[in-house]
């Protein structure tokens, strides 16, 4: 069953951090689709991937991330 994780983003300041935090989270296992808002900082992704594994990818990216849900 397709579960919604909502996230609450920090440290992305323009466009391009938006597209930066998407291409990331698009490539964890498990995302059927996701949103990224800039204002406010979040995301919706819907599928089966890992909460923890969608934080990293976020991390990674070089933001920061928390469940918002
Ligand atoms: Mo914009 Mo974001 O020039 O990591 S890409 S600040």
């Amino acid at each position: 069953m397709a579960d919604t994780t909502h996230l609450k983003i920090t440290g992305m300041t323009c466009k391009h951090c938006v597209m930066n935090a998407k291409k990331a989270i698009e490539a964890v296992a498990g995302v059927d689709s996701v949103e990224v808002t800039l204002e406010p900082g979040g995301a919706v992704i819907v599928g089966s991937a890992d909460k923890e594994n969608l934080i990293a990818a976020v991390t990674t990216a070089g933001y920061e991330a928390e469940l918002a849900n």
